[in-house]
């Protein structure tokens, strides 16, 4: 009979290794949510999937912030700024760009991915990206809460970003 070996992980405080990880808790948290307006049908169940994750995981409504833009391609501009402004924990961007709407589909898309990836270097905080970049309507529509929800998946995303980057501020 062929033996399996199971990895464990070390647990934290052993003398092999340290793990660092970030724990899905809000509590505390100030965390702002930039939603874009356009197709706000699906933005608004993103929004609601990303407040409910936060608030299920003890966030408290006074540290949470809505900001509307026009736009996927606005997304990165306003999730900067709030970056910058170093009074928010983390920052969650909510959005939705679909193929069969627009010949410009390729460049909202890829300027919202790429914008949302350097507002979060240029300035050290988490932003989550949330935002649906999909095909068809149909695929939107599953991914903003008929099946799962990427706003809720996103603000998880940053809870445990936010918690981790406090860990490692600690360390
Ligand atoms: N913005 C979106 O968020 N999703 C889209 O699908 C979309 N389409 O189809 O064009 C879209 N366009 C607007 C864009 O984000 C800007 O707001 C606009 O170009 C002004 O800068």
């Amino acid at each position: 009979m062929r033996k399996i070996a199971i990895l464990q992980p070390q647990r934290e405080g052993s003398a092999m290794s340290r793990i660092l990880e970030g724990q899905l808790n809000a509590r505390g948290l100030k965390v702002a949510l930039v939603v874009s307006r356009f197709n706000s049908f699906l933005t608004e169940r993103l929004l609601e999937g990303a407040l409910d994750a936060l608030i299920r995981h003890g966030a408290e409504e006074e540290n949470l912030v809505i900001v509307r833009v026009p736009g996927a391609f606005e997304l990165p501009l306003a999730a900067q700024k709030l970056a910058q402004s170093n009074r928010y924990d983390a920052i969650v961007a909510l959005g939705a760009v679909i193929r069969g709407s627009t010949p410009h589909f390729e460049y909202v898309a890829s300027e919202a991915t790429k914008g949302l990836a350097q507002a979060g270097l240029s300035t050290g905080r988490p932003v989550a990206f949330g935002v649906l970049t999909c095909d068809t309507l149909e695929q939107a529509v599953e991914r903003a809460g008929a099946k799962s929800n990427k706003g809720f998946d996103a603000a998880l995303t940053a809870m445990e970003m936010a918690n981790l980057f406090q860990e490692l501020d600690r360390i």
